[in-house]
């Protein structure tokens, strides 16, 4: 699963369609704000490079990774052609790093097998704070970018 050899910010434009009609929804969690607040930026600017209107980026935000569940599926009641979940979820002392991380992932999985919008994962799992600074714009590119290039791609399936 390592993305040392695969940093999706550096993507190919080309295979981006554009996304002038659509309606793309973020759901962001307040833990870690500096580090979702990064990853809402890349992934907003991403969005507008590839001509989403900016009244079609609509932001929700939700108290912490945990609620991107409910956000994301509140968020697919509404009118919108793709999600994107953006969170931080960093290791702690307990092992609440794991329980709210599998919920988030097992949540937003079954998001999309449900849902009728496809919700994109964007959702850090790092040990340290320093990892998780390196993907929001630092050494390891915007994890927040990817999120929308592949949130792109989902509308045109
Ligand atoms: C409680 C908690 C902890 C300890 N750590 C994080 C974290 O690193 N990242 C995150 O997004 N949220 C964390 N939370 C909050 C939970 O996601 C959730 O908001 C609360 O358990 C309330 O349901």
């Amino acid at each position: 699963m390592a993305t040392a050899n695969n940093n999706l910010s550096k993507y190919d434009v080309s295979r981006v369609p554009d996304g002038k009609n659509s309606r793309i929804a973020l759901v962001v969690s307040e833990w870690n704000k500096e580090i979702t607040e990064a990853l809402f930026q890349g992934a907003k600017n991403t969005l507008i490079d590839h001509n989403v209107l900016n009244k079609n980026i609509v932001r929700i935000d939700v108290p912490g990774s945990f609620e991107l569940i409910y956000g994301a599926n509140s968020a697919q009641r509404m009118d919108f052609d793709a999600i994107i979940a953006i969170g931080c979820i960093i290791q702690g002392e307990t092992r609440h790093f794991e329980f709210i991380s599998n919920a988030v992932a097992q949540g937003i999985k079954d998001l999309n097998i449900n849902g009728k919008a496809p919700v994109v994962f964007c959702v850090l799992t790092d040990e340290t704070i320093e990892q998780s600074i390196a993907r929001s714009g630092g050494d390891k590119g915007n994890k927040g970018v990817e999120a929308a290039f592949t949130a792109l791609r989902m509308t045109s399936l």
